[in-house]
């Protein structure tokens, strides 16, 4: 494939509510988003890197550099012979920067699927017209204001509810929902790192309420830790952070640091090893769901392509557009009986909007090939 044209566009987009984790609170989303032109076609995808490095080591403008100074010219060195199937190796001696790596393969992947007429679900080998749609719940400031979002989420059909978790905001919150909503309602935690094995005898609290799963309790290199406190508590432990490659998963199963994966492209380079993923846990009998980075429809439509895998069997943060936006950047992904649909055109599947586009974009740089 040859490629004429890769831009990076810096977008700001407003969330409908702020969203509060252990490691920060978000009032808007600012992502950089690549655009692949070639002779026929245009890749888009977005970067999940944020503002600050505070989910992981990445953040907005690093990633700006990387891409422009050390991603992109590997790419512009090899020619023609550039095929999404060739990206990761080509970047592979840059060390780390997944979600700089990801958002250049995924935008390759998008125009070459596009030239080829294939959709994302097609190519990754989804399964699923639809795919069922949780909620990742943010920390707030009561208990009274937590009920009553999750009995918006609730009624809007959301199949799974997840709670944001960090000392202090864990037993009561998880509590005040198990007594409102019931026993039968799918309900997780995600603590972002925020706690240590020393917490065990506290997060073993959360055992009698049968919840799913407890996502990243402890700190992203962590994995004996996590095998320990899997041996302490009962909830099952699922790993997000910790998780950058196929090898770290197939490493932290075998370990017993997790028994569930939360697969994010974006952390782990890209859709590529994201399936290599999903195939390693499959074949360990490890069920996996698609976690999200509060993408735009751009980043959605693969997410949800990803989610229509096989062994994505848990409920996915792939929320629809309005949980975070009151305008996406594309026609918005709406909540169909707590479903998504699985978009079936070529490539990502879904077009961006051009006066939307307009109006969020903050700068815009042009690299020529
Ligand atoms: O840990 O899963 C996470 C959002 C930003 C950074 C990290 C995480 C999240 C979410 C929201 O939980 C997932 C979503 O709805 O996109
Ligand atoms: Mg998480």
């Amino acid at each position: 494939m040859r490629i004429e044209n890769i831009e990076l566009r810096r977008v700001t987009l407003p969330l409908v509510s702020p969203f509060r984790t252990s490691f920060g609170t978000a009032t808007e989303r600012e992502t950089t988003l690549v655009r692949v032109s070639t002779a026929n076609a245009e890749g888009w995808a977005e970067c999940a890197a944020e503002p600050d490095p505070l989910y992981s080591s990445e953040f907005l403008d690093g990633a700006d550099l990387v891409i422009r100074d050390h991603l992109v010219p590997r790419l512009q060195a090899l020619g023609d012979a550039l095929t999404a199937e060739h990206v990761a190796t080509a970047l592979a001696p840059v060390k780390g920067h997944p979600m700089s790596k990801a958002v250049l393969e995924t935008a390759v992947l998008d125009a070459q699927l596009k030239e080829t007429g294939v959709s994302f679900g097609r190519y990754l080998g989804a399964v699923h017209d639809t795919v069922p749609a949780g909620v990742s719940v943010g920390i707030m400031d009561s208990l009274d204001e937590l009920l009553d979002a999750v009995a918006g989420y609730l009624a809007e059909g959301y199949l799974r509810i997840k709670l944001k978790i960090e000392p202090g905001w864990d037993l009561l919150p998880v509590r005040a929902v198990r007594e409102r909503f019931g026993d039968e309602i799918l309900l997780q935690v995600d603590a972002n790192t925020a706690y240590s094995l020393a917490d065990a005898r506290h997060l073993a609290r959360l055992d009698p309420f049968d919840l799913l799963l407890m996502e990243q309790p402890l700190k992203e290199d962590d994995i004996l830790g996590h095998a320990a406190l899997a041996r302490l508590i009962r909830t099952p432990i699922c790993l997000d952070e910790s998780i950058e490659s196929a090898r770290d998963a197939a490493a932290a199963i075998t370990l017993g640091a997790c028994s569930i994966i939360n697969v994010k492209p974006a952390r782990v380079g890209g859709y590529l090893e994201a399936r290599r993923i999903h195939d390693v846990a499959a074949a360990h009998g490890v069920p996996v769901w698609c976690g999200g980075m509060l993408e735009t429809g751009i980043g959605r439509a693969a997410n949800v392509a990803l989610a229509g895998l096989p062994n994505f069997v848990l409920p996915g943060d792939t929320s629809a557009s309005n949980r975070y936006y009151a305008q996406d950047l594309t026609a918005p992904f709406v909540l169909e009986d707590g479903h998504l649909r699985v978009p079936t055109g070529p490539g990502i599947g879904v077009d961006v909007l051009p006066d939307v586009l307009a109006d969020v974009t903050t700068a815009r740089t042009d690299i020529r090939f």
